[in-house]
């Protein structure tokens, strides 16, 4: 099957770097072209949970898969709501993308600038071009910080009480923000649109909220006297999008005397004003604030979009179960930039990457896809500190709580132990098994 002509590659700026220390040997050759059986746009969660558990099939010769990912550092995203709540230190939940990655796969160290799906190649901003047997589109999404005024400037202000615990740079200012307010007003925000993680907007507002009481500043039972009020601003209708779990939420938001801004998109920010737009009204909300924890709106990567390989809304467009893509039967997706209809997570991907896998060998040796992913995906939603409400459910919102089915145990109650999954457990089996393709999830190890 093999048909490729070796790795070459030009200009010291386009050499990818085989392997962990960037020891590749190349040659000069006369053209900016190379070939691989399988490429990977992506060396986040999905790109590498996909190219690890490929490497783990013993099916191919170093150098047929290439990575493609222009980052120096890979995060552990999850991993950053417990900075925002004084758990974690954020330098602990990133690595060099280099180390994470297998000698045996090629990683281009550049960014994609479009795919030619006809022609089965990748260009490259360095311009490079990688010919693939296989395409995986696997790039994740990315902050608009700018669509919303004001948000870079005050992000960015050390001064500002505006942080977001979305942004690596900002992640750690959410906690020195929650720490430090004494009164007033804190507002969070969610915006209306596809977002990852889902719940994360509330998740930081849950462990602040534990933070002010703790502190004696916030009491649910009296609001009146209490020096801080705390209002959830959310561009959608609900707490969350799974009915069981939205009727929790919205109770612990009665219980714990939050208020519920509904269908408020923030627009903009201006000094201590907080602009919302609303569906059903031309006229603007506006709110003070002396603490505002943003959720940006957040997007695919415009290449998809201009490459033609995307859905109306610029998410690479798969088949929601065999993840195969709906026109070009050797490109693939997973992850956050996919047009898989679930919520976009890690724990997502525990489950869509096997099925993507299966379906891709089974394609190299001519087969049709068999295996099905079902839409599973979780959000370990934080309640306070020292206690997770463990979502799990598939296509249609429907749970599937993986210790319900084992120990009959319901996960819409908040629990220590789950806390310990989320804090503890979840980042060391990422970065020690999930992200060398050893890890399945609910499943848990596999290969
Ligand atoms: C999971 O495997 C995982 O990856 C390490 C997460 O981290 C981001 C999760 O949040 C979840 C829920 C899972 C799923 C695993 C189990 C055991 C339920």
């Amino acid at each position: 099957m093999r048909c490729h002509a070796p790795l070459r590659s030009l200009t010291s700026k386009s050499l990818p770097l085989r392997g962990r220390r960037g020891l590749a040997t190349v040659s000069p050759v006369s053209s900016l072209s190379s070939n691989h059986k399988v490429v990977v746009i992506g060396a986040g969660t999905a790109g590498l949970a996909i190219s690890h558990q490929l490497l783990r099939s013993d099916k191919f010769a170093p150098s047929d898969i290439a990575v493609v990912d222009p980052a120096t550092w890979h995060h552990y995203q999850p991993g950053w709501t417990l900075v925002g709540g004084g758990l974690k230190d954020k330098e602990d939940l990133r690595r060099r993308t280099e180390d994470l990655i297998d000698p045996k796969l090629t990683l281009y160290p550049t960014s994609v600038v479009s795919v030619s799906p006809k022609d089965n190649l990748v260009s490259l901003s360095d311009g490079n071009k990688v010919h693939y047997e296989q395409l995986i589109v696997a790039p994740g999404l990315t902050l608009d910080l700018g669509s919303i005024a004001g948000l870079k400037e005050a992000l960015y202000d050390r001064q500002s009480p505006v942080s977001s615990i979305y942004n690596y740079d900002t992640c750690d200012k959410a906690f020195r923000t929650v720490e430090t307010l004494t009164k007033g007003t804190a507002l969070f925000t969610q915006p209306a649109g596809v977002i990852k993680c889902a719940g994360a907007p509330q998740k930081i507002m849950w462990l602040a909220l534990d933070y002010w009481k703790r502190a004696g500043l916030y009491s649910p039972e009296k609001l009146r006297n209490s020096p801080i009020s705390i209002d959830f601003a959310t561009g959608l209708g609900g707490m969350f999008a799974v009915p069981k779990y939205a009727a929790k939420l919205e109770q612990l938001r009665k219980d714990r005397g939050v208020g519920g801004l509904f269908q408020h998109d923030l627009v903009a920010i201006n000094g201590d004003k907080a602009i919302f737009s609303r569906p059903d009204s031309p006229e603007k909300v506006i709110r003070q604030f002396d603490l505002l924890h943003v959720t940006p709106k957040m997007g695919p990567p415009q290449f998809i979009r201009e490459s033609a390989i995307g859905n109306e809304a610029g998410y690479v467009a798969v088949n929601e179960h065999t993840l195969q893509h709906q026109e070009f039967s050797n490109i693939w997706s997973a992850g956050d930039a996919s047009s898989l209809p679930t919520s976009k997570t890690a724990a997502a991907v525990t489950s869509e990457a096997p099925v993507l896998v299966r379906n891709l060998l089974r394609a190299l040796e001519g087969k049709e896809p068999d295996a099905l992913y079902d839409g599973y995906t979780s959000c370990p939603l934080l309640t306070e500190y020292g206690k997770v409400l463990l979502a799990e459910f598939k296509y249609g919102g429907e749970p599937k709580e993986t210790f319900d089915d084992w120990l009959g145990i319901d996960q819409v109650e908040p629990r220590r132990a789950f806390y310990h999954l989320k804090k503890d457990f979840f980042p060391w089996v990422y970065f020690n098994s999930m992200v060398k393709g050893r890890w399945g999830g609910p499943k848990g190890w596999i290969n």
